[in-house]
């Protein structure tokens, strides 16, 4: 029977929605394991506090086949030991469900990365509608100086597998470099010999 029709109000600056129902909040103590440098993370959280990273706001829709979900999320500008504020990535549950990102506000930059390592890196602006096709785990990164925010939208029956990720993070780092954005391998990624 599927739901009722809704429009939901985004502020495409700061990717608040009207009447969000679901909403979710990532501090630095829950996806410290994304970061390289743990002792980095440990300064962070004595010295400042646990701080925000990133935000997702979306409506309550049914993970089924056949409804596009949707939503928003906002990372705070921010580098833990060199490395950007990131969302944690996944793969998705049903590996062959894509996915498209719009970039709202603020400068980022969007992961991409198949099973086999291969990466591929999109730059995101406002504007940019990033195509993630099937089989391509992904995460974003805020490289700029404001909060970065874009708008997804994806398959009801693609689920979060956040597992492969959190085990081994994506083949690359991205850095900070005399203020820029630069990948580096991960040495954590596990490498073919
Ligand atoms: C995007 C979408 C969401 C995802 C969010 C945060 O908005 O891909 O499905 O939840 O980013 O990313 P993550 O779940 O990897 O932390
Ligand atoms: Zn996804």
């Amino acid at each position: 029977m599927g739901t009722t029709p809704f429009g939901l109000e985004i502020n495409f600056q700061n990717g608040l929605v009207s009447t969000p129902n679901v909403i979710t909040e990532r501090r630095l103590s829950q996806v410290r394991r994304v970061y390289r440098d743990q002792a980095a993370v440990d300064r962070i959280l004595s010295d400042e506090g646990d701080r925000l990273v990133y935000q997702v706001y979306g409506a309550d829709l049914p993970e089924d086949e056949g409804q596009v979900l949707y939503c928003t999320t906002i990372i705070q500008p921010g580098t833990v030991g060199g490395e950007y504020h990131m969302t944690k990535g996944h793969y998705h549950a049903r590996r062959d469900r894509g996915e498209v990102y719009l970039g709202l506000a603020g400068e980022g930059m969007l992961l991409l990365m198949l099973e086999d390592g291969t990466l591929r890196s999109i730059p995101m602006h406002p504007g940019t509608a990033a195509h993630i096709p099937p089989y391509w785990a992904h995460r974003t990164v805020n490289t700029g100086n404001v909060p970065f925010v874009f708008f997804s939208a994806w398959p009801g029956d693609a689920g979060h597998d956040y597992g492969t990720i959190e085990d081994t993070g994506f083949a690359d780092l991205v850095v900070e470099a005399h203020g820029k954005p630069a990948l580096i391998p991960n040495p954590r990624f596990p490498r073919k010999p």
